[in-house]
Order: structure tokens, then C-alpha cells, then sequence
């Protein structure tokens, strides 16, 4: 499979981080998501919303939107329960991460790496938020190891992607010490990549 990718993009590396705890080789298409020159014509018949990951399957059909991406990838392997409780868990659980988490870390974390937090009069807002997230992230994690049915899922691919990196968005995780241990968990997982990889 190709992966149309942004190396430093959390909802990128969800994909990578799971293809290859999967075993299945991919190549990588390199995407400049800062500068959008080129994007409509790279894109266009790929992803309606123009962003990636994209993951092009062998017979050439594309699949876009990370959690899309996770659970077509995962289902039927051991990263995806066969419960229909636990499976719908699971969505709840990416749903949450593309709604409470992505729109509040990834993007502080995104305008802090460019220098451009100050510009856009949200960013409190936003970090706030994302507070309000890794709190309800750090409760679940209190009585349990992962998110979903107590083993290594999606759902913990999914909310790993943008917390692991959430200081480069000066998030300070050291009042979640669940998160902090749940952290040490996921990247102790059989064939864990980092997110340079
Ligand atoms: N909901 C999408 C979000 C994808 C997304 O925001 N991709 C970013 C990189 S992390 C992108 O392509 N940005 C370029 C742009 O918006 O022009 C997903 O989960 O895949």
C-alpha cells in the first residue's frame, strides 16, 4: 500500500504505527501540509477534504481520515475487538479524539511548532479544551490499562497519536499520572515505532 503522509502529523502516524505492528509494508507519498500549492491536483480523486492520510490500497481505491483508516485496517486483527459493545466502545473512543482531543492539542500543539499560537485568538480556548480532554482521558485511565476492553486496541492508537506529543504544544502532562503511565504502556507494545519513523 502507498500512504500519502506528513511525517510529523499525529493522525499520519496513527497509520504508520499500526501498519507496521500489522507487518504490512507501505510506502510513503511525502505531503507539504503547511504550503497547499499542488494540493487539489495530488488529492482532488483521493480525499474530498484534500488532507492526509491517504491510504492507497493495492487494487487503487483510497481510503482518507485517520480512524477510517485504523478501523479498516484493523478489522478482523487483534487490534479491533469483535464485540459489537466493545467495537462501538471504540468508536466512541475515536470519535471523542476527533471532537474533544485533535481539534484542541493537535492544533495548539501545530501552531506552537510554526511560532504562530499568538496569532489566532482561539488558542486559549483551544488549550483549555484540550485540558478538559487529557482530564477525562486521565480518569478513564485511572482504573484501567487501556481504553477499550482492557488490551491494546485502535482506540489507543488513535488518543496516543497527538498525546504522546502534546508538550510540543507546552501541554504539561505531569498532573495526569494515568496518561503518563498509559504512555510507557502503548510504547511498550510488541513492534511500537516512534513517531520520526
Ligand atoms: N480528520 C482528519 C484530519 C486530517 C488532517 O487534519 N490532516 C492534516 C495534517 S495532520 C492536513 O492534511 N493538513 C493540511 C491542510 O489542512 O491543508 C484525519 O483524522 O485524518
Amino acid at each position: 500500500v502507498l500512504l500519502y503522509n506528513s511525517q510529523p502529523s499525529g493522525n499520519c502516524y496513527k497509520v504508520r504505527l499500526l501498519l507496521t505492528q500489522l507487518g504490512v509494508p507501505f510506502e510513503k507519498h511525502e505531503v507539504d501540509v503547511v504550503n497547499r500549492e499542488g494540493r487539489q491536483e495530488l488529492l482532488g480523486d483521493k480525499n474530498p477534504a484534500l488532507r492526509v492520510p491517504v491510504l492507497e490500497l493495492d487494487d487503487g481505491r483510497h481510503l482518507a481520515e485517520s480512524n477510517a483508516i485504523l478501523w479498516y485496517l484493523a478489522d478482523g486483527a487483534a487490534y479491533l475487538s469483535a464485540d459489537p459493545f466493545e467495537r462501538a466502545k471504540t468508536l466512541q473512543w475515536m470519535f471523542f479524539e476527533q471532537y474533544e482531543h485533535e481539534p484542541n492539542i493537535a492544533v495548539v500543539r501545530h501552531r506552537t511548532m510554526l511560532g504562530h499560537l499568538g496569532d489566532y485568538p482561539d488558542s486559549e480556548t483551544r488549550r483549555e479544551r484540550g485540558h478538559g480532554a487529557l482530564a477525562a482521558m486521565d480518569e478513564h485511565l485511572g482504573e484501567r490499562e487501556f481504553f477499550v476492553g482492557d488490551r491494546y486496541s485502535i482506540a489507543d492508537i488513535s488518543l496516543y497519536a497527538y498525546t504522546h506529543v502534546a508538550e510540543e504544544g507546552d501541554f504539561d502532562l505531569s498532573g495526569y499520572p494515568a496518561i503518563g503511565a498509559w504512555l510507557d504502556r502503548v510504547a511498550a507494545e510488541p513492534g511500537h515505532i516512534t513517531i520520526d519513523n
